[in-house]
């Protein structure tokens, strides 16, 4: 290795070299899973955009395939860009995308495979009645006009679905389309959903959840014991948020519930490096996936000097928290077959002030999973409502530095040995007017000695009664220069990107923490080295 390879992720989906963007038309095909992604084959910065193609049978291990859509036609000769796979009936996949015109306009077209024996897909055929839909056709703004969604198919009136991301001066809007045969779209009278200040809505993404159990959903079902999610990626702020909410199909509306925020400050599948995300239905295991992008945090000069940029977040199943509030994110089970050598902690109390480090394996390349026993509550700060809004901002002022009352605690990753160099991911517990508050969050600011990189840190609250639980868990993805944390079961997630100048490779340790007045127990915690999975490495034909 190179040491522009020393930080590059190994378990996390990425092409040998170049850059990637947003994951595309993820799907589950004969056996096989696909993901397609936003790819510049030339270089290690964005453009000449292509449909890269991967294929694999546990979406973890992946083969590439020759990209999959391209500009060959004045439809899409500026690029392809994002879109969505829908499964049309009798097994039939197909492609929306948006393609860049030569008036540099974006409009949507549609492919098909070229032949469905092939339980890879590696050709796909453009027909020549691309555009499918077209701004100029429906008064749309023909620069801000893209991502088509997976399609839903509505009986009521034998229809198919979609929505495509706009905005309205500073209005997010998400567009409705609506075709009975895939072929001819026509755009609905009002949008399916919009939000006032929230900028352009890129890549938007509408599904089921299941209001009871973990089991995923068909993009089309409707009905009771089922609630809808909303997310859109927004722009302006490089952030995702989701709303949930009630679909009508016959009224062609999304109506988000009365406490899901609906605006810039709303929830957020990840509070970190995760955006562009798009989700599918995975018919095999019968749960819903998510895939999200994790860009780089360095500089494009540096990109450009390592020759590769960007890697697909772990995959996630989704679902409906039992409390309806919020989604919970779980890395899939398939995760765990490269789990190694295991390192585990039982019942250690780390007092105030203290640390200990977990040995033996390669932390760098890690898979970490620890429960926190809390005690007793009383010392925790004060809450400050001000903050009730902004985790982020509450996360830069008191860092893992600045000592608590209960947390902060939590896990010191790719650390140097004498701990300068860290990205710390810890808990921090407040008390609230009438409860306790609970702050997840990731401080990347000691992650690297060198400048000009990007370390903000990132934070979201956990909706937790700690109260009555009194333990919270944490698990820790790290691979090089990922790290990306579940707190709490995956209630609040968080991706961040660093890039050690020490901590690199076995040089990297890692540390359970306690900056707070009060003693905390590891009641457990179980490490495990990383198996290298087959990443992209070779074309299979
Ligand atoms: N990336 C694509 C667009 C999308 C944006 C272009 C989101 O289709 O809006 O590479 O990252």
């Amino acid at each position: 290795t190179s040491v522009n390879d020393e930080l590059k992720p190994v378990y996390h989906f990425r092409p040998p070299r170049h850059w990637i963007n947003d994951p595309n038309g993820p799907l589950y095909y004969k056996g096989i899973y696909h993901l397609f992604y936003q790819y510049n084959p030339y270089g290690s910065v964005w453009g000449n955009i292509v449909w890269a193609h991967s294929v694999s049978a546990d979406m973890i291990n992946w083969k590439a395939l020759d990209p999959a859509i391209y500009p060959s036609q004045p439809f899409d000769i500026y690029g392809c860009w994002s879109g969505s796979a829908t499964i049309l009936p009798g097994d039939k996949p197909v492609i929306l995308y948006t393609g860049i015109d030569p008036q540099k306009r974006q409009i949507q077209n549609i492919a098909f495979p070229s032949n469905l024996s092939d339980p890879y897909l590696r050709e796909w055929t453009k027909p020549d009645h691309n555009p499918v839909i077209d701004p100029s056709d429906s008064a749309v703004n023909a620069s801000a006009f893209r991502d088509p969604t997976t399609a839903w198919y509505t009986p009521h009136n034998q229809r198919w679905s979609l929505v495509i991301g706009t905005r309205r001066g500073s209005r997010g809007v998400a567009v409705l389309y609506k075709s009975k045969d895939f072929i001819k779209w026509t755009k609905a009278q009002h949008p399916l959903h919009s939000a006032k200040g929230t900028g352009m809505w890129e890549c938007p993404d509408v599904y089921p959840v299941a209001l009871e159990g973990n089991q995923g959903l068909d993009t089309g079902v409707v009905g009771a014991g089922v609630k809808h999610v909303f997310k859109v990626s927004l722009d302006e702020t490089r952030f995702e948020y989701y709303t949930l909410g009630t679909y009508y199909p016959k009224a062609d509306k999304y109506i988000p519930d009365a406490n899901s925020t609906d605006n810039r400050n709303g929830l957020r599948y990840d509070y970190g490096n995760f955006y562009a995300s798009k989700s599918f239905y995975d018919p095999a295991k019968k749960r819903r996936i998510l895939w999200g992008w994790a860009n780089e945090s360095d500089s494009a000069h540096a990109d450009k000097d390592k020759g590769w940029a960007g890697v697909q977040a772990i995959p996630r199943a989704v679902w409906l928290d039992s409390n309806g509030r919020q989604l919970v994110q779980w890395p899939i089970e398939e995760l765990e077959t490269l789990r190694h050598k295991r390192r585990s902690v039982k019942n250690r109390n780390i007092p105030s002030g203290g640390s200990f480090e977990v040995k033996n394996i390669l932390t760098a390349q890690a898979d970490v999973e620890v429960t926190f026993d809390v005690g007793s509550l009383e010392n925790a700060e004060a809450f400050d409502p001000l903050y009730a809004t902004d985790a982020q901002a509450l996360c830069a002022k008191m860092t893992a530095k600045t000592k608590g009352g209960v947390g902060p605690f939590g896990l010191l990753v790719l650390a140097s040995a004498d701990q300068e160099e860290a990205t710390a991911v810890f808990f921090r517990i407040f008390k609230a007017q009438d409860n306790h508050v609970v702050l997840m969050c990731h401080d990347p600011t000691r992650s690297s000695t060198r400048e000009m990189i990007y370390k903000p840190t990132f934070a979201g609250f956990v909706d937790v009664d700690i109260e009555k639980t009194k333990k919270i868990s944490l698990r820790s993805l790290i691979d090089h220069s990922v790290v990306e944390s579940f707190g709490a079961g995956g209630k609040t997630c968080i991706t961040s990107r660093v890039y050690p100048s020490v901590a690199i490779g076995r040089k990297a340790h890692m540390f359970v923490f306690n900056n707070g007045a009060e003693d905390v127990k590891v009641s457990e915690l179980n490490a495990w080295e990383m198996k290298a999975p087959e990443m992209n490495d070779d074309i299979i034909f």
